[in-house]
């Protein structure tokens, strides 16, 4: 098999970067990483940008083939590794399918006042935070009530089975879990059991710098 490599962010804590690497983890795929200092702006560098084109991290690199955007590289997993011989990242019926993608799309292109206010260093790194500003709030009460419509009522998952969907979605989550923000039992108890997944463990317990802000 070609080798894989996972271009990462130096601090592990970009969420993108998370997807990819509990994918690949997910799938059993043996793979090394490399890291890209990005508070040094290493993601400018030429040969990271031949690389990536994007100059963004995670970068898959699969043989001589190379993949920047993580939701391309998730779909690219597993169509390239897919199920029965590889476990899913996706759910099998069209329609469980087209919501995990939904999801997925939308936790990366809404939700900004969390993003900033309760970035991932602050649970990763355990950075003092201030209360939510009131856009925060308003980010985080459509995120509680969007979650508490996907998942369904006594279930710890999307669908029946893992699917990528739900560790974006706990990680999401965790960003006011892990903040001690006001948050359902409902979805406490949604990231809490994919805070355990040992796939999102090896991940979130991987070595880090001393964080330096950028
Ligand atoms: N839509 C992209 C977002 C990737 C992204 O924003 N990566 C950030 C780290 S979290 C990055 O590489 N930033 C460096 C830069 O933009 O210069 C994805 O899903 O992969």
């Amino acid at each position: 098999m070609d080798p894989l490599v996972l271009h990462v962010d130096g601090f592990w804590n970009s969420p993108y970067v998370f997807s990819v690497f509990v994918s690949l983890t997910e799938k059993k795929l043996p793979f090394e990483t490399r890291t890209v200092n990005l508070h040094e702006r290493a993601q400018r560098k030429p040969e990271f940008q031949s690389l990536s084109v994007t100059s963004r991290v995670p970068v898959l690199e699969h043989g001589s083939f190379r993949l920047s955007e993580s939701s391309a590289i998730v779909e690219y997993l597993e169509d390239s590794f897919g199920p029965p011989q590889y476990p899913a990242l996706l759910p099998a019926a069209p329609r469980d399918r087209a919501r995990a993608r939904q999801i997925m799309a939308w936790i990366r292109s809404d939700l900004m006042p969390i993003r900033e206010e309760r970035s991932t260093a602050t649970f990763l790194y355990k950075q003092a935070v201030k209360p939510l500003s009131p856009a925060g709030r308003a980010a985080a009460d459509k995120l509680i009530a969007a979650a508490s419509a996907f998942i369904p009522e006594g279930r710890t998952s999307l669908f029946e089975t893992f699917s990528i969907a739900d560790a974006d979605l706990a990680m999401m989550l965790q960003r006011l879990v892990g903040n001690g923000d006001a948050v359902p039992a409902k979805l406490r108890d949604f990231a809490a059991a994919h805070w355990q997944r040992p796939s999102v463990r090896a991940f979130v317990e991987h070595e880090r710098p001393p964080y330096v802000a950028y």
